[in-house]
């Protein structure tokens, strides 16, 4: 054959997204959004042979990296954090010996790359929009086209299994916003509900996002800001290390937990 074949392209593409598809149908880990901290969770859990999948709404990975802090394109890392720039091959620029900036660009793309060579499988443009249950936990997720989603239409989901699901969508924390509203029980929160995140303080934040990242109700873990908005503790701003570092965590203990 020497002339491109637009039926083969197009066949290509089919056949391995839907190998890809049905391969992650039933998983170990399902992570909800392809910010920094889901991103770092689903790399370590991919390095350690676990089958992982993560669900993005947007078309773009990366999350509330991108734009840095109000657009201009750095982010701050602490110190307590630079093992993990380091772990994905992110250059960084000493500030104070404290806090360090590296480039949000580089810091994304890095984080993708590595975290897809390592095994993890990223669906873009797919949002979660509800949960498998039983009685007793969460056994997986009800996902769709973020197309369908954003124009309204009426179209019902398909679904996946995943012996743990970790939240991992930000200041919006959805899937536990799901989980509060649809499935009968109470989190794991002081409140038994969604605590709220609180204004802005930084050094407290970024410990606190560490501390919350944790199961919130059975077979369901938050990460990152999401960790944060659901146990009540502050925004951070522009710093990541909390992040990346939650991402290590949570990956962590499932990788306990399944052994
Ligand atoms: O917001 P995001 O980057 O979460 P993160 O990893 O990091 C937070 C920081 O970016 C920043 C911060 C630190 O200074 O406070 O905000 O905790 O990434 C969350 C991703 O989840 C996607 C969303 O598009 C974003 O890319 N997302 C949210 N809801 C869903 C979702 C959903 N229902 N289904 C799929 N993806």
């Amino acid at each position: 054959m020497t002339e491109l074949n637009e039926v083969t392209i197009t066949k290509a593409i089919i056949d391995r997204y839907y190998e890809k598809l049905t391969a992650n149908l039933d998983v170990d880990v399902a992570i909800v959004g392809g910010g920094p901290a889901g991103l770092v969770a689903g790399y370590y859990l991919a390095k350690a042979g676990k089958k992982v999948a993560m669900f993005e709404r947007k078309l773009s990975i990366g999350g509330g990296m991108w734009g840095g802090g109000m657009l201009f394109n750095e982010i701050v890392v602490q110190k307590a954090a630079l093992h993990l720039l380091d772990e994905f091959g992110i250059r960084y620029a000493d500030v104070d010996g404290l806090h360090f900036t590296a480039d949000s660009i580089e810091s994304v793309t890095s984080l993708t790359s590595k975290a897809v060579q390592a095994g993890l499988t990223i669906f873009n443009c797919v949002s979660a929009e509800d949960v498998l249950m039983r009685e007793d936990r969460v056994i997986g997720l009800v996902i769709n086209w973020s197309p369908v989603e954003m124009a309204g239409l009426h179209v019902d989901p398909l679904s996946m299994r995943s012996k743990y699901v970790i939240d991992a969508t930000g200041h919006a924390t959805e899937v536990v916003h799901v989980v509060q509203k649809k499935v009968p029980g109470e989190l794991s929160t002081p409140s038994g509900k969604i605590d709220g995140e609180k204004s802005m303080w930084s050094d407290r934040a970024e410990t606190l996002t560490i501390e919350n990242t944790k199961e919130v109700f059975p077979g369901l873990y938050v990460a990152g800001m999401a960790a944060n908005a659901t146990f009540g503790g502050p925004r951070m701003g522009p710093i990541f290390g909390g992040m990346l570092l939650s991402g290590e965590k949570v990956a962590g203990m499932l990788l306990v937990k399944l052994g």
